[in-house]
Parts: structure tokens; sequence; C-alpha cells
């Protein structure tokens, strides 16, 4: 019957992950406990997100973040359970955090050789926490490249290309966590009745063509040139080319990507006056969704490097991004190379 069909139906997160172990043949399930950690702490985070208009964990934790920014309460809580999950789990050696200065290094007797590296935005997006937008928990995996002992900081600042996996969180209408260890994209969706991400969307693809442009046009006059242009052949009517594209812009990173993968789309976050370096982090934002929108057939670029090619020098350091459908995102390098001014 159609219960017992659903009830086939259902895939866990925890059983994929075993499921999807055997592509890795060398595998001794390090990689598949990491995710499971990763899984288990985001289901607590979505705990206390989706009651967070009911208890005193909004307003400021009093605390200030290397951003300069006041930390939410939600984003302290994050990054505390994401780091305890990845302590206690053992397959983590150190852990660079939105949230910290500098690296956390996991020291204890089962981590401190621990094969993993993990770079996070614990809550991200989390100025849209008070007025109940969609925010995320992004997420980077490498494999340590020093043998043994304190892991170095080169450990960390890989390019993006080397990462063993990459995922994030969105806590939205539903909470979802999307993820890849470069085999496809899947999603799985929480289903609070029984407490587990199920496999609600297979083998994510995004759409080669889209027609959505996702970008702050409220920094308009500070963007370079080509990105001007851009922006004016998306409000161009072609009907030839599916033009004027629809702006939709939610303002949290997560939530702006999640829907451009699923619709097709490009999201442009270019180098402004207040960002002359780009507003959005390499290491735990640019590359995490980099890797995952090219597993998805996507295309990231900084405007003329590929994001995931990109040397990391220090592990706050940002970027400009474009990224999202491949023929979007060609067309856009192509009016910044008309105009020579990159990013
Ligand atoms: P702006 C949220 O603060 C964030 O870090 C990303 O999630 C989001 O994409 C970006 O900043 C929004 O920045 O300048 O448009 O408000």
């Amino acid at each position: 019957d159609l219960k017992t069909k659903n009830m086939q139906a259902v895939k866990t997160l925890g059983q994929f992950i075993i499921e999807k172990q055997a592509d890795f043949p060398y595998a001794k399930g390090e990689l598949s406990r990491l995710l499971r950690d990763i899984g288990i702490a985001a289901k607590i985070v979505n705990r206390e997100v989706n009651k967070a208009g009911l208890v005193d964990i909004l307003g400021d934790a009093g605390t200030i973040n290397i951003q300069g920014e006041g930390q939410k309460k939600l984003d302290v809580y994050a990054n505390e359970q994401f780091i305890s999950a990845l302590r206690s789990g053992g397959e983590c050696c150190v852990v660079a955090s939105e949230e910290h200065d500098e690296c956390v290094y996991i020291q204890s007797e089962i981590s401190k050789n621990a094969k993993y590296i993990v770079a996070i935005d614990p809550l991200d997006g989390s100025s849209n926490i008070d007025v109940n937008v969609a925010i995320g928990t992004i997420f980077s995996i490498y494999r340590r490249q020093s043998l043994e002992g304190k892991p170095l900081i080169g450990d960390v600042l890989q390019r993006g290309r080397y990462q063993v996996a990459a995922g994030y969180v969105i806590y939205g209408s539903s909470t979802m966590l999307v993820y890849t260890t470069g085999k496809g994209v899947n999603g799985f969706t929480l289903d609070p009745s029984i407490g587990e991400f199920c496999l609600s969307h297979p083998d994510m693809r995004i759409p080669k063509e889209g027609n959505i442009y996702s970008i702050n046009e409220g920094n308009y006059v500070h963007f370079p040139q080509g990105v001007k242009d851009y922006i004016k052949y998306c409000q161009a009517e072609d009907s030839n080319t599916n033009r004027p594209y629809t702006s939709r812009y939610i303002g949290s990173m997560v939530a702006d990507i999640h829907r451009n993968l699923i619709k097709g789309g490009i999201f442009l976050y270019p180098v402004s006056a207040a960002y002359p370096q780009g507003k959005l982090r390499l290491v735990y934002e640019c590359n995490p969704m980099a890797f995952i929108l090219e597993q998805a057939g996507g295309v990231a670029t900084n405007g003329t490097d590929r994001i995931l090619d990109i040397v990391p020098s220090h592990l706050h350091q940002r970027s400009a991004i474009f990224l999202g459908s491949e023929n979007m995102v060609h067309t856009l390098v192509e009016f910044l190379n008309l105009t020579g001014n990159q990013t």
C-alpha cells in the first residue's frame, strides 16, 4: 500500500552516507562518521533556529566576532554545537570557523591525528535571524596534508579543488542538508516526525540556462562596469533569450544559491566600495558553494579565475563570486572581459 511504499522510499542521510561509502574503495568510514556528526549538529541547531522567536536566543550575545560584527546568540550557539560535535566525533583535527579569529585545534587523543579538516560558517546570514529569513550553515572538508602532530595552517589554506566534501544546511520553510563528496550533489529534507534527514533531491543538477539573477543592486554605482553592463543585459527585452530575467535577492547566501540551484540562475557578489575584495569569504563560503555548484553542473568564478583554483592566503580572506548556471556565468564573464576591468 501507499504507506508501505512511502516507507520503502525513505532513505535517511545516515543510510545514504553508508551506501555511498562504497564509492570510495579505501574508505574506512572516517568521512562517513564526519558527515554523520555534521548532520547531528545540524538537527540540534535546527531545533534552536526554529524557536528563535520564542526564547531569549535572539538579539546580541554581546560579543564581537572577527568580522567586527555583533554576534547574535544563535550564531554563537551554532558555532558551539558544530565544534563540539566535531570534537566528540574524533574525525577532525582542526576547525576553521567564521566565528573564530584563529583555527580551533582539536588536540584530544582521538582527534589530534585525525585525517580531516573542516572549514565552517556555522550560521551564515545571521543578520536575517530577527526578520525570520532563511539562514544557513556552510561547511567544507579537506584531508590534512601534514602527516601528524599539530596541523599546519597550510592544511587549512588548501585550494578549493582539494575539497573532499562540501555542503550546506538551509533552515527555511523546511530544513535541508545538501552535500557533495565529488560524485554529484544530493539533497535531504529533515522529517521532524522521525528526526531524520531523508533523501528528497537525489542527483541535483542546476539548469544550464536560467532566468534569475541575484545581486544586491543597491551597490550598483560601485560595481565594475562589466557587472553594470550585465545587469542591464538581464533587464533588456529579448524574447529569443527569455529576457528580461527575474531579479531575486534574499540577502542570505545559502537561500539565494539554493533557489538558483533548483531553478537555475546566477548569484553575483562583485567587489563594491564597501568590500573592495568582495564580501563573501573564500574558505568557508565561496569554496564550498563553488564545489557544490560545479558538482551540479554549474560554474563558479571570481571573474577571472575559477573559485576552486584560488590559492587562499589567509583564513578570512574575501573574494568576488559569480556562480550558477553555466551559460549565465559565461555571458557575465564575456561582459567583464569586454570592459577589461575584472572584479
Ligand atoms: P549584502 C549575509 O550577511 C551574507 O554574509 C550572505 O549570506 C549574503 O549573501 C550577503 O552577506 C548579503 O550581503 O551586502 O547584500 O547585505
